[in-house]
This record gives structure tokens, sequence and C-alpha cells, in this order.
């Protein structure tokens, strides 16, 4: 259970404070005593802090990617098993295709198939696999210890509906069962709901949340979480932002507004993570480019994996934008978020 600690107290004061006052002026009007003017309304605090109950810690399920990706698996059906060394124009028609349709990419499938002509002394899905494999060299460590004395910060961005909140809280799960203290950031100040969405996340997770009202500035909730996460030696600040604005223009600006906030002072910004929706396909790739700039991204999580055929996208994105994937979505739950690892990724699409 999450108990909202700082402005109950408060929220308490002014409800009987109101009462107070209230049965005191009826009595006044009842005996004719001049009415004075009403007192301003007690502003309640802007920000809202609600922290996490400790609870004890489950054993992380395994998530089976190969189950999750079953539809991406179904395209590379054909090219499942294939032992044949032998590698002619009816083999590469048929490795071009199976590409292409799992969304790979035209320079990916380019270059998987100038490898093939090499020649495929294991085998066609061997030679397919270590093509596939030679895509995804990046390096993908995650940076989550501050310099002494600062927070970390993670930031997450991204266009709405792709799965930041959600992220978030699988983060969340997996960071606080890792023994660390997590603080939430609801910087989409957007829509009221999407701070709700995160608070049910840090009640699951077992992180604390700073949340403010709908249209504060997201720049001061993510200041407030930092400076809630130094006052009390937390490890983690995990910031959420808002996927739309009135423009794209204003989007973009203010994210770059609230990064410039969360790496000042005692914050410390070691992740950026772009978040992508893997079903919006070649799509995400022009979304995706447009956040570069503005965000410093420093990776990038692709989400909902197991809702996609398309599952090449994963090596679309990183090629084409040059930025490492680090995280796959494979479903809703808390679990289901896999730190990206591209040997179980290959095999869990071409091994029997
Ligand atoms: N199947 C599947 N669904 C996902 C995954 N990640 C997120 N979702 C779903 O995608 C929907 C949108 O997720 P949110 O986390 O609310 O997305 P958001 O980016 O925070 O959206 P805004 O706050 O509107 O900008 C929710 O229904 C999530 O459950 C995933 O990996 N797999
Ligand atoms: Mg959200």
């Amino acid at each position: 259970m999450i108990a909202a600690v700082d402005p109950w107290p408060l929220v308490a004061a002014v409800v009987v404070v109101g009462a107070v006052a209230g049965r005191t002026l009826r009595r006044r009007r009842r005996r004719g005593h001049p009415v004075a003017p009403a007192p301003a309304p007690v502003a309640l605090p802007e920000v809202l802090v609600e922290t996490a109950e400790p609870r004890p810690t489950l054993p992380e399920p395994e998530v089976d990617l190969a189950e999750r990706l079953g539809r991406s698996r179904g395209v590379f059906d054909r090219l499942r098993g294939l032992t044949s060394t032998a590698v002619g124009p009816e083999q590469l028609a048929l490795v071009e295709e199976v590409l292409l349709r799992s969304d790979v990419g035209v320079a990916t499938t380019g270059a998987v198939l100038h490898e093939l002509q090499e020649g495929a002394p294991a085998g066609l899905t061997a030679a397919v696999r270590a093509a596939l494999r030679a895509a995804l060299v990046s390096e993908r460590s995650l940076r989550i210890d501050a310099d002494p004395g600062r927070v970390a910060v993670w930031l997450f961005v991204g266009v709405n509906g792709v799965g930041k909140t959600t992220t978030i809280g699988k983060i969340a799960t997996r960071e606080v069962h890792e023994g660390r203290q997590v603080i939430l950031a609801a910087g989409d100040t957007f829509r009221a709901a999407a701070a709700d969405q995160l608070g049910q996340w840090a009640e699951r997770s077992g992180a604390d949340l700073v949340r403010a009202h709908e249209g504060a500035d997201p720049g001061s909730v993510v200041h407030d979480a930092i400076g809630r996460a130094a006052s009390r030696g937390a490890d983690l600040v995990l910031a959420d932002t808002a996927g739309r604005r009135a423009s794209s223009t204003n989007l973009l600006d203010e994210l770059a507004k609230v990064r410039r906030v969360a790496d000042r002072g005692p914050g410390q910004v070691l992740e950026t993570l772009l978040v992508v929706d893997a079903t919006t396909g070649q799509n995400a790739l022009s979304q995706a480019r447009e956040f570069l700039a503005a965000a410093a991204v420093t990776g990038i999580v692709l989400t909902k994996l197991d809702g996609t055929a398309r599952g090449g996208i994963v090596v679309a994105i990183e090629r084409e934008l040059g930025i490492p994937v680090k995280f796959v979505g494979v479903g809703e739950g808390p679990h289901d978020l896999i730190p990206f690892d591209p040997d179980a990724f290959v095999a869990s699409l071409l091994e029997a």
C-alpha cells in the first residue's frame, strides 16, 4: 500500500479549520453579527510524494524469448534448419525475401546477402545467423553508478503511446528487485491520468513517486524528485515525460529543458532512453530521428516486440540510427522487459 505522506496532515488541518470556521460563521449569522469576508483558500502543496512500503522480493520469472517473439519467428520459418552449404540465386532470393518481410531493412539485407556470397560452409541458416549477429555490434552497457554525491537519473522520452510509462514500471520492478532505492518522477504533467498510471507502477514495484498537479512544469517535478533522492540517499530516479504537446517543436524544446534541469546540482543524467514502438515498423525510425538531436539519446527501448511479426526492426533501428538497443519490451507485465542480448535475439528467430 502507498501512503501519501506530505500533503495529508495539511489537508486534514484545512478540513478541520474549515469545519470549525463554518460552524462559527453560521452561529454569527444567526446572532446577526457582521460577516467577515471569507479567508483566502489555503493552497495545497504543489508536489506530492508517495512513499512505497517495503515488500518481500519474489524471484524474477524467466521470459521465454522465442515464445514471446513467436510472430517474428514465424517469418523466419523458411530459413530455419537449412544445412545445405549451397548459396545460389534461389537461396539468396529466399534470404532477401525473409529479411525484408521481417523489416530488417534494405541496408542490412544487402550486407547479409553480400556476406552470404562468401559462402556458407556451416549451412545457410548458420550463415544468416552469423551475418545478422554481425550487424548488432553496439556497446550496450547501462550506466547506473553516478559520481560520488550525485544521483543517477534515467530519462524516458518518445511519442505518446509507445510504452514509456510501462517501461519505467518494468525497470523500477527490476531495479528494486536488485536492491536499489528508486524514485519515479511523474514528468508527464500533460494529463493527470499519466501520474496516476505511474503511481500504480510505483505501488506495484515498491518505488517512491514524486508527482505534481496537471499542467505543472515537468522540469520542477524532476528537480524535486532528484532533491528527494539526494536527501534520502536513493540510488536512481526514473523520469517519465509527456509524449505530446501542442506541437512537436514544443515537445522537443521541453525535453531539452527537462534534461538540462535533471543534469544540474546533484542530478546526473546517465541514460536518456528513447522508447520506440516496434509495431509501427519503419515509421518508428522517422519518429526516432526527430528525438535524437533534441534529447541526446543514449539508448533505445524497443517495446511491443511480442505484438509484431516484424521483429527485424531491432536491427534496422540500431544500424540506421547508430544508437544501441538496450531493452526490448515483450509484454505488458512487470517482468516483460529484457536487456537486449543479440545472441539470444538471433537464436530465438533462427534456432530450431
Ligand atoms: N504487448 C505489449 N504492450 C506494451 C508493451 N509496452 C507497453 N505496452 C502497452 O502499450 C500501451 C501504452 O503504454 P504506455 O506506457 O501508457 O505508453 P506511454 O508512452 O507512456 O504513452 P503516453 O503517456 O500517452 O505518452 C499500454 O497499454 C501498455 O500496456 C510491450 O512491450 N508489449
Ligand atoms: Mg505515459
